[in-house]
Parts: C-alpha cells; sequence; structure tokens
C-alpha cells in the first residue's frame, strides 16, 4: 500500500465523485445541466489531483474512469444471466393485431382489456449492463443471446452509462438491457471525417453504433458520441416491480436514459395508432428508429404468456414498412453459393436507402430476373428492410431507352467453368461440380462463421489462401493446419499464427448443433441444427438413423429429413466427417458424457453369487455407468454388494471400514435396471 489516505482526502474525493456522476447524469441523461462546463471542468481537475496523489482512490465508479486501459486482450466472453430473447416481428396492421388476439387469447382476457407499453425501436447496438451492488461491473454485447463480448471499457466511455446506481439500496446483482445508439448527426460527422481521412464510411448508424462498440482502443469509443436507452431488466437479485411501465421508472431513478416517447395504452388498436403516429414522424428524431416494440405492461401476464426458444410471446416488434428508392442497374452479375446455387445478382449505381449504401440487390434466380423483366441498364425500385438484403421491387419500364440488354443464365459455371443444370421442378440452377472452388470456399467460410464453429481469424481473406495454396481442401482439414503453413499466408507473424492457431484448437469443441449447423446441411439452419443435436446427441446417431427416426422428431419435415439422410450417406460428406473426428473435433454433445456417468467416481465390490446377472455383467454395467468396479474392499470402495452365499471376509472388511452393503435389488435400483 502507498500513503494512508487522510480522513478527509477521502470524503473529499467520494463528495467529488458523487458530484461528478450527478452532472454528467444532468447534462447528458436529463440534457439539463445545472452547471457550466467550467464549473465541471475544475471539480473534475480537483478529483484527477487527488487520484493521482492517492491511487487508492481511483474506484471503478470515478468519472475518471471513463477512460481506462483497454482490454487486456480482446474481447473475453461473458455469459448473460438470462438469455437475451430477440422480438418476433409484426409487418403491417394486421400481424400486430393477430399479435393481440394471441395474447388476449392466451391470458383468456378481451383484446381491450390490456394494457401495453410501446416502445421506439431503436436500430442501434443491444448489451446488457451489470451492476454489482450498484456499481456498473460489467458490460456485454447481446452475442447469440447467450453469450456476448466484454465491452465493459467502451461502455463505461458512455455518458449515458451509469458508472454508480442512484438507488438507496442497489440490488446485489442486476442486469439491465438496452441499446446502445449514434444519432444521425454525430453518424453523419463521422462518416464526413472518415471519408476525409480515406477510410469506409459506415453503411448506417446501427453499424456505426456496433463498431464503435468493438474498438480495441476506449478513446475511440469516446469520441464518437454514443448514447444508451434502456429498456428493461433481464436479471435482479432483488424484487422487479409489477409493470413494464414501474421497470421503466425505476430504471430511470437509478440513473439510466429511458426512451421519453414511450407511452402506456389500452388494448392493441391504440398500440397501432401510436405505431403509425411515428411511422410518420420517425424523420424528426435526431436518432434512427426501425419500428416500435409493443410490449404487455403487466410482468404477471409477460410470465403467464412466457417465451418460444427465440421470441418472447409478450412482445413484439411492429417493423416500418422499408423506404423505397430509384437507381439503375449497372449489370447483372452471377454468384455460386456454397450448394452450388447460381445466384444472379443486380450491381446497381450507389443509393442510400433507410440510411443505407446500397450497390447490390439480390435477383434469387433466373425465373425473378425474367418475372421482373430486369436488364442491364434498367432504372429500377429498390427496397430495403431492416437489414434484410436489398431486394428490387420492378423496372420502372417507363424509363427505358431501349439500349437496355436482357439477361441470361450461363450454360457453365462462373467460377469453375464445370456444366450447371435446372432440375424439371426447381428454381435454382446449380453448378455440378461439387469440386467447385466456389463452393468450397462458400462452405468453408460458413463453417468457420461465428454462428457455426466461430474461428476467429478464419475470414474470406485467409480462407482463400488457404485454398490457393492447397494447404485445404474441405472443413476437415483446418484442423491439420501447422503453424508453418499459415507463417505462408501474407501478413501472417508469430502473433496471428498463434492466434489463428489457438481459435482452430478451440472450435474442437463448439457443441454438437453448432458443427451441425457448420457443416451446410441443405434445409438445416441455426435453429433446426439446435433441434436436431437435441434429440440425436452424436453425429454417429445421425449416421444410424432412418428418415423414419429424423422425421419423429417435432418440427422436422420431410425435406429436411430427406436432406439429413442424405448428407450422411454420400461418401465424401462421411469421409470429412472422419477426418474431423480424427482431428479431435467434438461430435457428440457434452452433455451426453456427462449424464451418462452417475456412477463416476465410485467403486463396486461384488461379493456371493447374483441372480440375474454373472460378476463380469455386473462389472461390466458399472463400468458403462462410468463406475469402477473392484475385487477386494477397501476405504475407497463405495459399496459392497452382497449376493448368495457372499464371502464372510469381504463383509467384515465392510462393515469394519464402515462401507455400505447392499443386496442385488439395491444394487439394481442404483443401475437403474428396476
Ligand atoms: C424482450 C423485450 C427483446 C427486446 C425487448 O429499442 C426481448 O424489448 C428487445 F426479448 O430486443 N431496440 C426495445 C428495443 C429492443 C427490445 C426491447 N425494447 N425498446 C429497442
Amino acid at each position: 500500500m502507498g500513503k494512508q489516505v487522510p480522513q478527509e482526502i477521502e470524503s473529499r474525493a467520494k463528495k467529488l465523485k458523487d458530484e461528478l456522476n450527478y452532472h454528467v447524469y444532468r447534462y447528458y441523461v436529463l440534457d439539463d445541466p445545472v452547471i457550466s462546463d467550467a464549473e465541471y471542468d475544475e471539480l473534475f481537475r480537483e478529483l484527477l489531483e487527488l487520484e493521482e496523489k492517492y491511487p487508492e482512490l481511483v474506484t471503478p465508479d470515478s468519472p475518471t474512469q471513463r477512460v481506462g486501459p483497454p482490454p487486456a486482450e480482446g474481447f473475453k466472453p461473458v455469459r448473460h444471466r438470462a438469455k437475451m430473447l430477440s422480438l418476433g416481428d409484426a409487418f403491417g396492421e394486421g400481424e400486430l393485431e393477430a399479435f393481440g388476439k394471441r395474447v388476449a387469447k392466451s391470458l383468456g382476457l378481451g383484446v381491450d382489456e390490456i394494457d401495453y407499453v410501446c416502445e421506439l425501436k431503436m436500430d442501434g447496438a443491444a448489451v446488457a449492463l451489470t451492476y454489482e451492488n450498484g456499481i456498473f461491473t460489467v458490460g456485454a454485447t447481446r452475442g447469440d443471446g447467450e453469450v456476448g463480448e466484454d465491452i465493459t471499457p467502451n461502455l463505461r466511455t458512455i455518458p449515458t452509462v451509469p458508472l454508480k446506481l442512484m438507488l438507496e439500496e442497489p440490488p446485489e446483482v442486476m442486469e439491465v438491457v438496452g441499446e446502445v445508439y449514434m444519432p444521425k448527426d454525430s453518424f453523419e460527422r463521422l462518416n464526413r471525417e472518415r471519408l476525409e481521412e480515406g477510410s469506409p464510411p459506415f453503411a448506417n448508424p446501427r453499424n456505426a453504433a456496433a463498431g464503435s462498440l468493438r474498438q480495441l482502443v476506449p478513446a475511440v469509443t469516446a469520441k464518437r458520441n454514443l448514447s444508451l436507452f434502456v429498456f428493461g431488466i433481464l436479471y435482479s437479485t432483488a424484487e422487479i416491480p409489477p409493470t413494464h411501465w414501474e421497470i421503466l421508472q425505476t430504471l430511470g431513478k437509478a440513473g439510466f436514459k429511458t426512451n421519453p416517447n414511450s407511452k402506456v395504452v389500452r388494448g392493441i388498436a391504440e398500440a397501432s395508432e401510436y405505431c403509425k403516429r411515428w411511422q410518420k414522424d420517425r424523420s424528426s428524431l435526431p436518432y434512427e428508429i426501425d419500428g416500435v416494440v409493443v410490449k404487455v405492461n403487466e410482468v404477471t401476464y409477460q410470465r403467464a404468456l412466457g417465451e418460444t426458444s427465440k421470441s418472447p410471446r409478450w412482445a413484439i416488434a411492429y417493423k416500418f414498412p422499408p423506404e423505397e428508392k430509384t437507381t439503375r442497374v449497372v449489370d447483372i452479375k452471377v454468384g455460386v453459393g456454397r450448394t452450388g446455387t447460381l445466384t444472379p445478382v443486380a450491381v446497381l449505381e450507389p443509393v442510400v436507402v433507410a440510411g443505407s449504401t446500397i450497390t447490390h440487390a439480390t435477383l434469387h434466380n433466373e425465373d425473378e430476373v425474367k418475372r421482373k423483366d430486369v436488364r442491364i441498364g434498367d432504372v429500377v425500385l429498390v427496397h430495403k428492410a431492416g437489414d434484410v438484403i436489398p431486394e428490387i421491387v420492378k423496372v420502372i419500364t417507363d424509363a427505358r431507352k431501349g439500349d437496355e440488354r436482357p439477361f441470361t443464365m450461363p450454360k457453365k459455371c462462373p467460377v469453375c467453368g464445370a456444366e450447371v443444370v435446372r432440375e424439371e421442378d426447381e428454381v435454382a440452377t446449380r453448378c455440378t461440380n461439387i469440386a467447385c472452388p466456389a463452393q468450397t470456399f462458400e462452405r468453408i467460410i460458413h463453417f468457420a462463421s461465428r454462428g457455426a464453429m466461430d474461428i476467429d481469424g478464419m475470414g474470406e481473406v485467409t480462407v482463400r489462401e488457404l485454398l490457393d495454396r492447397g494447404f485445404i481442401n474441405d472443413v476437415a482439414d483446418i484442423f491439420y493446419l501447422e503453424p508453418r503453413h499459415l507463417y505462408e499466408l501474407p501478413g501472417f507473424k508469430e502473433k496471428s499464427v498463434q492466434n489463428l492457431m489457438a481459435a482452430i484448437e478451440a472450435a474442437k469443441d463448439r457443441p454438437l448443433h453448432k458443427l451441425l449447423f457448420g457443416l451446410g446441411i441443405r434445409h438445416v439452419g441455426s435453429h433446426m441444427a439446435r433441434v436436431i443435436a437435441a434429440n440425436f446427441h452424436s453425429i454417429d446417431d445421425l449416421i444410424e438413423a432412418r428418415e423414419e427416426d429424423l422425421l419423429e422428431i417435432e418440427g422436422v419435415g420431410p425435406k429436411v429429413a430427406e436432406s439429413i439422410y442424405s448428407f450422411f450417406h454420400q461418401e465424401e460428406n462421411l469421409k470429412v466427417i472422419e477426418k474431423l473426428k480424427k482431428a479431435g473435433v467434438r461430435t457428440s454433445e457434452k452433455m451426453l458424457e456427462e449424464k451418462n456417468v452417475p456412477l463416476k467416481g465410485k467403486t463396486f465390490v461384488f461379493t456371493g453369487a447374483l441372480e440375474d446377472f454373472t460378476r463380469e455383467e455386473a462389472s461390466e454395467i458399472v463400468e458403462s455407468l462410468g463406475g469402477k468396479a473392484s475385487n477386494s474392499v477397501s476405504s475407497r470402495t463405495d459399496y459392497v454388494v452382497a449376493g448368495k452365499d457372499p464371502g464372510g471376509t469381504k463383509l467384515a472388511k465392510a462393515r469394519e471400514l464402515g462401507i455400505k452393503i447392499i443386496d442385488e435389488d439395491e444394487f439394481k435400483a442404483i443401475i437403474g435396471r428396476r
């Protein structure tokens, strides 16, 4: 310890911290400062000086800590205390009404007897903030809903993130959820600056907010003018108020900024009015919104309604209809996906739609191009809904000059030159070459992606380089890479090689559903992969499965069953799976290993004759359940199983050591065979 901190200095520092935090709150949360910037600066400098002299005074809730040191190494994973679900969407009034009916029906109430809270849906980055005894300790991104990234130092820089809750008796632990956003004007300024310095601009304020939160240097985040609206309590050791509205009030009292436009309404009709109003007025707001969130107000009703695996049943996101703009089709190119599907893509003159710059629009397939009659050179109306891929709504045929060129699907794969086919009753045109580099590339990218095996550093560029050098040809080859391979890639040095090797090693232990999703089986998305993994606990079981077995799973239809079955009956795929196993990639559920070892650490000794098993069989059963069978009684023995005519010495020894003696029936109960 350094110098002893004099009592009066310590209390002065505490007073300064509380006062400064209060003024940040007045300025940023209430937008109603009570002192001048100069006065604030003076108090801040005084605190800074005290902390320099007595470093013990630096506490996590000190306003001087808003720009602290960067995270030690990248962003660590943080598990949320409850799953951060995402909202189901309602497009249009009809779907909102349907939501209202579902809610009313489930609760056994009339549609007009339910109160809802309507909130503007911020188009930012969702975060979760943990407060322990009122002090901000951990802040994380949403991640996959269960595990996010630790971005605490960056969140600290946001003035509307309270470092200390303004509550008399803060809960022991509270995890609060909200949305970090960048105001429109800050976004525009940032992009102007980026263009000037030659950096690529952010496509929209949401990307700018998310990108700013993932900065490795908190001082950069601090300059981005981010803000936070909170909208819920994910977890608390304290009692939660009985309505969502009161939750918002409580959060406000604790020092958080909540959206001032939130409103309690009665019945879905009023909620619908609120949605319409903000759909019309959204451009008057200083930040981007992409809809309205409608939430059942009563917490007891929320609990009664519950949630699906993805979304709460008590809330819905009313999505605004997307903005539309016209632009010109410069070219129509053809991409090849991981299943070999040829997809026509319109190359557009860049245009800003709903805050994003759009340069491409998918045309899905040959029929779609024909149906819409999109030609190269056409003026088209493009539409972009939230974060989905931009689409061409229609061609402005009046704008045609006559020199527009129709599109024809190529007869050869644009990547490998192999024949392409289009099956009778299918819309997709496919490349026939299963070794087509485009497919291999896309498959590997998908396998390594965040939602799948999450191999950090296995991006497009790296995969391309590895493929070009012949270091990998399929997804399993990733696990056979050695540092010497990586050193050959441009830009790879000791640190990056180490990081990628470590990321690959870590990927060997992903849950089964991630592997299943990563394999890229047609019709098996990440949700379906979870469903399948929950029912078949290993790849081996899946290989053995018949289509009928798969069809027994709820949610699995003939299309999925057929696809899974045929995937696991293709020679190439089985070879890849074999290679994955050999490399030590986990192909079964970890749970399985734990579930099936109820006798782990338990030692059995048998004496006398058992009626239903030979001693050999009994020992095998014990071992199959993770236990041990021994021939002699010792202090490490857990059970002595006494059959007919037991030998005297084993029993005597057991009694002497106080070891439990059981009969055959009790043994059968333990092994679950009764
Ligand atoms: C439940 C409630 C997700 C959300 C929610 O402004 C849930 O409430 C959610 F599972 O994502 N972007 C909001 C916003 C987002 C959500 C929310 N409320 N105001 C937002």
